[in-house]
């Protein structure tokens, strides 16, 4: 099942059947579900436990609140899926946590290892010799080169470009369309060509 009906819930349901997984449905806070794409709403986050189904894939955007939801449902005894879109070019040398998302158009390089709960978004390409880490989106159009550091919980926004070697600190963002050229600390925004600190 997938946890979360909104926007992203709609592109992982794709990569879900992609892989021939039969989806029963998803739980989402708000009653949300995914209209027209024949999935049915399971409940709230209090019927997790009740649910028919073997393992979840949690297509939230939010970092915290898919981490968050992940736990939960591993409390549960169950465990995590990925979504893996056929569409999506991973190296045999790469390695992937449990609950990744690697959506249409992504690559994943030699050697690079990618986090558990972690979204590489559609047409971002993650270059050899990287380490994301648990719980980083990954926006759609992002360039990453080799060699680069992500840490937990880091936004890298739509379409940003970081150079290789570069380390992003855990829970930084990246701003949308920002090229990185040096490392950025921890828990700060980033914006702009050259990237400067915004906060
Ligand atoms: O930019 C792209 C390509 N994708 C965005 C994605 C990464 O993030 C997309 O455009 C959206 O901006 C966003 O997608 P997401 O997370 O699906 O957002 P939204 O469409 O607003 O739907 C949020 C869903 O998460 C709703 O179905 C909520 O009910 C659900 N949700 C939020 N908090 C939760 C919770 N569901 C559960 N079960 N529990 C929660 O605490």
């Amino acid at each position: 099942m997938v946890i979360g009906g909104g926007g992203h819930a709609r592109v992982c349901l794709d990569a879900l059947r992609d892989q021939g997984d039969d989806v029963v449905g998803c739980v989402s806070a708000d009653g949300s579900t995914i209209d027209g794409l024949g999935l049915v709403w399971l409940g709230s986050d209090d019927e997790l436990g009740d649910v028919d189904a073997d393992a979840a894939h949690v297509a939230i955007g939010d970092n915290e609140a898919r981490a968050r939801l992940a736990a939960r449902w591993m409390a549960t005894g169950r465990s995590m899926r990925s979504a893996v879109s056929r569409a999506a070019v991973v190296s045999p040398s790469a390695q992937l946590g449990d609950g990744v998302a690697l959506l249409a158009g992504s690559v994943i390089n030699a050697a690079t290892t990618v986090g558990s709960g972690t979204i590489v978004n559609t047409n971002a390409s993650v270059d050899h010799d990287c380490r994301v880490g648990d719980y980083v989106h990954i926006a759609p159009g992002v360039a990453i080169g080799g060699g680069v550091t992500i840490g937990d919980g880091a936004l890298v926004g739509l379409g940003a470009r970081i150079l290789p070697g570069i380390s992003v600190g855990a829970r930084a963002i990246v701003g949308a369309g920002a090229v990185v050229l040096a490392d950025v600390a921890a828990g700060t925004v980033v914006v702009g060509n050259p990237a400067r600190r915004l906060r």
